[in-house]
């Protein structure tokens, strides 16, 4: 519990044996709920995951989104908060990221990587790319949002019961967000945070998903 809010955090996992246990062991105490969604990880996430407490959920069909929505099914918190397995956002800022999220009165509250202070963080490319899809999507949705493929987010359960998300990969990331500021119920804000780099073997393909990335902005602009 932080302040009387229950706090769920969800972890999606694909192969991230060294960086899993690195996260889970910085977990603050008042975190009530840890899940972690695995599909199918063939190295020890899993059982790593499991000995250090975390509620480990298994999801068949592949994909950062679709882990995403399996875990939301499962959390029971007021809060849910989310990062990746990899260590490179920062457990240690859970509580900053909670007293901001109440201080700011949101809903919704998207923690930033920019800007990327680590040099080993984020490749040029990368944060090309990342400017890219968050200036298309601020233009396409009339919001400045400084970083729209966070991967950390807070927010209150009860607004995912406002939200039609349908991505089931990478998009997913992106299209949590654009739920959010369209919602004229959800309160959307963003602050940063200190992002470094990884552990163990990147899953985004910065090309494929880049563009796949892109093509979902137009088509959740125009065809929905
Ligand atoms: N469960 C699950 N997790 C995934 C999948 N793809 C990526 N992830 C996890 O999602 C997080 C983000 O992926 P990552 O490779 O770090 O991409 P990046 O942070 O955008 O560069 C990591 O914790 C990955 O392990 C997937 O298909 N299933
Ligand atoms: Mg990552």
């Amino acid at each position: 519990m932080y302040k009387s809010l229950r706090i769920t955090v969800i972890i999606p996992c694909l192969n991230e044996e060294q960086g899993i246990e690195k996260v889970l062991r910085a977990m603050p105490d008042f975190v009530d709920e840890c899940i972690v969604v695995d599909n199918n990880s063939t190295d020890r996430t899993s059982e790593v995951a499991a000995s250090l407490g975390a509620k480990v959920v298994r999801e068949e069909v592949r994909g950062y989104g679709r882990a995403y929505k399996r875990g939301f099914a499962d959390a029971t918190g007021d809060l849910i908060i989310t990062l990746d397995g990899d260590q490179s956002y920062p457990v240690d800022a859970l509580s900053y990221l909670i007293e901001a999220f109440l201080h700011h009165e949101v809903d919704f509250l998207n923690a930033s990587r920019f800007p990327v202070r680590d040099r080993r963080a984020m490749s040029l490319k990368h944060k090309f790319g990342n400017l890219v899809l968050s200036m298309v999507m601020s233009v396409l949705f009339f919001r400045w949002v400084r970083d729209s493929q966070s991967g950390m987010w807070v927010f209150r359960r009860e607004i995912l019961k406002e939200m039609k998300l349908e991505s089931d990969g990478m998009a997913f990331s992106e299209e949590i967000k654009i739920e959010a500021l369209l919602s004229p119920r959800i309160r959307f804000g963003e602050i940063s945070i200190m992002y470094t780099s990884r552990l163990g073997e990147i899953k985004l393909n910065p090309w494929r998903d880049g563009f796949q990335n892109l093509a979902f902005l137009l088509k959740k602009r125009f065809l929905r």
